[in-house]
């Protein structure tokens, strides 16, 4: 497995200096830097050059993090919505292809954060697993893994659960269209953590780890080891990135829900040294 972080442990705005953060994650001893894809978007083919060098001789690889914008909702009952969706989050993956970034992730099938306006669950989920096939096929073409995120039932009413993931990508039906399951949404709808990996099984092509108060692997409560253990037995060997959210304000502080601090008073150095620790922790018991 390679491990990664969300750039936004350090940030509180959903943007930021991606060279900077790839000397640290690298410096930390990550293999995965996750910054915010829609950035891409207003990057330059020189920008984008840049980065991808950098990242080469850091060896880090980059993966793309999106929640898109209610009007790029890919499962919306407008028709124009859908296609600007699917137009917005097919231009991001042809950055990707430039940046060699080869995993996009999120919630890709909906919007974020959600308003709950629509309710009618059955018709969003057909229409946007139509989108998703359209995708998919970008997706393919290019080489990259589409990673649909389960999350909460705060966030979406779509996909809560593993099983629903599992269901969406069936009816899907495309190689490129993989999951993403996130501990943080698993503590809150799954019954049981490692067996929720086991329900994703081969469809599973990224995870997102952090306590259930989003704070970072190691602090918490919930069942490294036995997750550790369900990921190395249906064979994942993919991309495992934390997203902690530990600090206060911002639009980070703002769509995250931190409204305490959760860091412990830390430091920026400390803050590093505690995310280093947390990466010890964790490749420790994945790779047991
Ligand atoms: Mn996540």
């Amino acid at each position: 497995m390679k491990y990664g972080t969300l750039y936004a442990y350090w940030t509180h705005e959903w943007t930021g200096d991606y060279k900077y953060f790839a000397k640290k994650a690298a410096d930390i001893g990550f293999d995965i830097l996750e910054i915010s894809a829609g950035d891409l978007l207003k990057m330059s083919d020189c920008e984008l050059d840049e980065l991808k060098a950098l990242t080469k001789d850091l060896g880090i690889k980059i993966t793309s993090n999106i929640g898109p914008a209610k009007k790029y909702d890919v499962g919306s009952s407008d028709a124009s919505v859908r296609a600007d969706g699917v137009k917005f989050l097919s231009d991001i993956m042809k950055k990707m292809d430039r940046l060699d970034s080869r995993s996009i992730v999120g919630v890709m099938y909906t919007y974020w954060p959600n308003d709950f306006t629509d309710l009618d669950k059955d018709a969003i989920w057909a229409r946007a697993v139509e989108s998703v096939k359209k995708l998919g096929g970008v997706a393919g073409d290019l080489g990259i893994d589409f990673c649909l995120e389960v999350v909460n039932r705060f966030e979406t009413h779509i996909l809560n659960t593993a099983e629903e993931g599992v269901r969406f990508c069936r009816d899907v039906d495309m190689p490129a269209v993989k999951l993403l399951l996130d501990t943080f949404h698993m503590n809150i709808e799954e019954d049981n953590l490692p067996d929720a990996f086991r329900t994703a099984g081969k469809l599973l092509g990224h995870v997102h780890v952090g306590e259930g108060n989003r704070r970072l692997p190691g602090v918490g409560h919930l069942p490294w080891a036995e997750m550790g253990a369900a990921l190395r037995e249906i064979g994942f060997d993919g991309n495992v990135v934390m997203e902690p959210f530990v600090t206060t304000g911002g639009k980070v502080g703002e769509d995250i829900k931190v409204w305490r601090d959760l860091s412990g008073g830390a430091t920026p150095e400390q803050m590093d040294r505690d995310i280093k620790a947390s990466l010890e922790f964790l490749r420790g018991k994945f790779e047991a």
